[in-house]
C-alpha cells in the first residue's frame, strides 16, 4: 500500500502523542541528516513525545559542535520499543544501515507507524505517511517550514542545526539547489541564533593533518577518462595507513575533482576494511549521479551520491567508470537522464 500524504498539521498531531519516536540518521550521516534529526527531536520534546536519535555510523567530528549530538546513540544502545519510526533525509530502510536490524526485529503486532520526510526523489515509497519535496534544498528546509508554521519554538541551538543542514546540502549556497527561499530561511535562522561564520569554520576548517595529507594523495592519483568528462581517483588501504587516515577522512577529495574545467562526473574509490569499496560521486550540470549510485546499491542527490560496492578495487572501478561513461553517453544522445 502506498503511503498517505503527510500534512504539516498531521505531523505535529502524530508527534504530540505520548509516544517514543525513533529517528535514525542515514548511512554516512551528513549535516542535513544530523541537523534535521536534532531539530525534530527538539520539536518532539516540545510537543510531548519522546525522541530517540540513532545512528549506525559514527557522527563525523565536523558536526560535534551541534548541540545534542552526544545524545545520538548507536542501534545497540536502544532499549525498549518505539511507536513511530521517523525517516528523515532518506526514503528506504537500506539507507539507515545497521539501524534496520533494530526495526526488523520488532514483532509484527508492535510494528511502529512509519513516517518518511525527504527531499530526494525516491525510487520507492515506503511508510504509512510520506512528505516528499524534491524542490526543497534540504530536509532541514522542510523541518524549518514545519516548525515555523506549527508555532514550534526554534531555539538558537535548533536554528544552528537547521542552518548547518541547509548550508552543507547546498555547498554553502553554491549548488544548483540554492534558491532565493534558501537565503530567506537562512536569514531567519541567523536571526534566530545560527552563527554563519562559526558553522562554516566548524564544518570546513577543522580538518586533521591526516585528512589534508590523504587529500594530497588522492589528488596526486587523479585520472581522467572520456575526454576529461570523468575525473576519478582512488585511495587504497595502504594509502590510508601511510597517511594515518581512515576512510572518513577522504570526503573532501572528490569535490576538488569536480572543480576541474570540463569535468561532468567526479568519482573517488576508497578501499574499506570490509572488503567493499566506498564510491562517492559528484556531478555538474545535468548528470544525475543518484541514478548511478542506485545502480550500485547506494543513493543520494542528483549532484552528490555514494554507494558501498562489494568487490576488489579494480573490479569496482571498472564497473563504475563504465557505467558513468554510459550515463554521460545517454545524456549526450538525448536519453532519459535529467
Ligand atoms: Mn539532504
Amino acid at each position: 500500500m502506498s503511503p498517505r500524504e503527510l500534512t504539516k498539521p498531521k505531523l505535529a498531531e502524530l508527534l504530540s502523542q505520548d509516544v517514543r519516536v525513533l529517528i535514525p540518521l542515514h548511512v554516512g550521516p551528513d549535516g542535513d541528516s544530523i541537523g534535521a534529526a536534532l531539530a525534530t527531536a527538539s520539536a518532539c520534546r516540545q510537543l510531548g513525545s519522546e525522541p530517540l536519535v540513532v545512528s549506525a555510523d559514527a557522527v563525523p567530528t565536523a558536526y560535534h559542535f551541534l548541540s545534542g549530538w552526544s545524545e545520538i546513540c548507536s542501534p545497540e544502545e536502544v532499549v525498549g520499543t518505539f511507536d513511530i519510526l521517523l525517516l528523515l533525509d532518506c526514503s528506504s530502510l537500506s539507507r539507515i544501515g545497521g539501524t534496520r536490524d533494530l526495526v526488523e526485529r520488532v514483532p509484527e503486532c508492535e510494528r511502529p507507524l512509519v513516517i518518511v520526510i525527504d527531499h530526494h526523489s525516491a525510487g520507492e515509497s515506503i511508510g504509512d505517511y510520506l512528505w516528499s519535496d524534491p524542490q526543497a534544498a534540504a530536509t532541514c528546509e522542510m523541518i524549518f517550514d514545519w516548525m515555523h508554521q506549527q508555532g514550534i519554538e526554534v531555539t538558537p541551538e535548533v536554528a544552528e542545526a537547521l542552518y548547518t543542514g541547509i548550508t552543507t546540502d547546498t555547498g554553502f549556497f553554491a549548488f544548483p539547489n540554492t534558491k532565493a527561499g534558501t537565503f530567506r530561511r537562512a536569514a531567519r535562522l541567523a536571526e534566530q541564533g545560527a552563527r554563519p561564520p562559526y558553522v562554516y569554520q566548524r564544518v570546513n576548517e577543522e580538518r586533521s593533518v591526516a585528512e589534508v595529507r590523504i587529500m594530497g594523495r588522492g589528488l596526486q592519483k587523479l585520472q581522467v577518462a572520456a575526454d576529461g568528462k570523468v575525473a576519478w581517483t582512488e585511495i587504497c588501504r595502504r594509502d590510508l595507513a601511510e597517511m594515518g587516515a581512515d576512510s572518513g577522512d577522504t570526503e573532501g577529495v572528490v569535490n576538488h575533482l569536480r572543480s576541474i574545467a570540463g569535468t561532468e562526473l567526479a568519482v573517488i574509490f576508497v578501499e574499506m576494511d570490509t572488503g567493499q569499496v566506498k564510491v562517492s560521486f559528484r556531478s555538474r550540470h545535468q548528470l544525475d549521479v543518484a541514478k548511478l549510485a542506485r545502480e550500485f546499491g547506494g543513493g543520494g542527490h542528483a549532484r552528490a551520491a555514494g554507494a558501498k560496492v562489494n568487490g576488489s578495487m579494480t573490479q569496482v572501478r571498472e564497473q563504475v567508470i563504465r557505467a558513468g561513461v554510459r550515463l554521460l553517453g545517454l545524456r549526450a544522445a538525448g536519453g532519459d537522464i535529467v
